[in-house]
């Protein structure tokens, strides 16, 4: 098994929206920890063709979550600045079967690196919190995978947009605040943000350790973000979905082909 190999195959996927069979039927043996090399040499490869690395993800840190794919562990991901939607507006074309998920987005504006840091660090290591929507689109056939399969795939990442608001980190109880998703008018998610890990800021304390165990760390300048809140929705060209985040703000992403 090659894992430089299997990170060209990713990226090959991904970047033709191709389905893929999950790597695990061929390698039963791969580890998580192979796994995350795979996603490293893969958001590699996308930073030797221009791409920027922007940010992390967290991933699977609310049990709506792991119930919906079957997998009881959070994961992380990374993000790159051709990820960024910027308009609003989704075009389906090059994607396989894309979902939308709410979540929030840390801007953090200090190195976060440790084994044992706490909410405070964490707190004082962002600058801001923004409203987010984050479209996964897994490369496996039928949104189906292991553990190890989805963190090769770079946990489902696919594209993500920030709202256009900004809030003061700790002007706001973030575990209080409720989401609805809308698809067409009609409410199909709700949840509050203390499904991600009882506080979203325990989704950054978690990333930070797992960054940790590789000699990583949340750099500067990175934005994070900290898991979906609700079930993903399943978008298709024509829909409109809106996330409302209590009373701070409506984020809409239109679907196009
Ligand atoms: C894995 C990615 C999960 C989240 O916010 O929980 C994720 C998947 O569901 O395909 O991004
Ligand atoms: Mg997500």
């Amino acid at each position: 098994m090659n894992l430089t190999q299997l990170a060209q195959t990713v990226e090959y996927h991904q970047r033709h929206g191709k389905e893929m069979q999950k790597l695990t039927l061929t390698y039963p043996n791969l580890t998580v920890e192979d796994a995350y090399h795979i996603q490293k040499k893969t958001i590699q490869r996308y930073e030797d063709q221009g791409d920027k690395m922007v940010g992390w993800k967290m991933g699977l840190t609310s049990v709506a979550k792991q119930k919906s794919v079957n997998v009881e562990e959070p994961i992380y991901g990374r993000l790159t600045d051709g990820m960024t939607l910027s308009n609003a507006s989704l075009v389906t074309k090059g994607l396989i079967h894309p979902k939308v998920e709410p979540e929030f987005a840390f801007h953090i504006n200090k190195e976060l690196k440790g084994s044992n840091i706490t909410a405070a660090d964490v707190w004082d290591a962002t600058a801001e919190i923004s409203l987010a929507l984050e479209v996964i689109d897994s490369r496996y056939k039928n949104f189906s995978f292991t553990l190890t399969d989805v963190i090769a795939d770079n946990a489902s990442s696919t594209k993500y947009m920030l709202g256009s608001k900004r809030f003061k980190a700790t002007d706001t109880d973030w575990s209080a605040v409720q989401v609805s998703v809308s698809l067409n008018g009609t409410e199909v998610q709700t949840g509050f943000g203390e499904a991600v890990l009882g506080n979203p800021v325990n989704a950054i304390i978690e990333l930070t350790r797992m960054l940790n165990q590789v000699d990583l760390s949340i750099q500067p300048g990175m934005i994070v973000l900290s898991g979906a809140i609700t079930e993903a929705v399943n978008v298709q060209a024509g829909d409109c979905l809106t996330a409302s985040f209590s009373n701070l703000d409506t984020l809409s992403l239109h679907v196009h082909d």
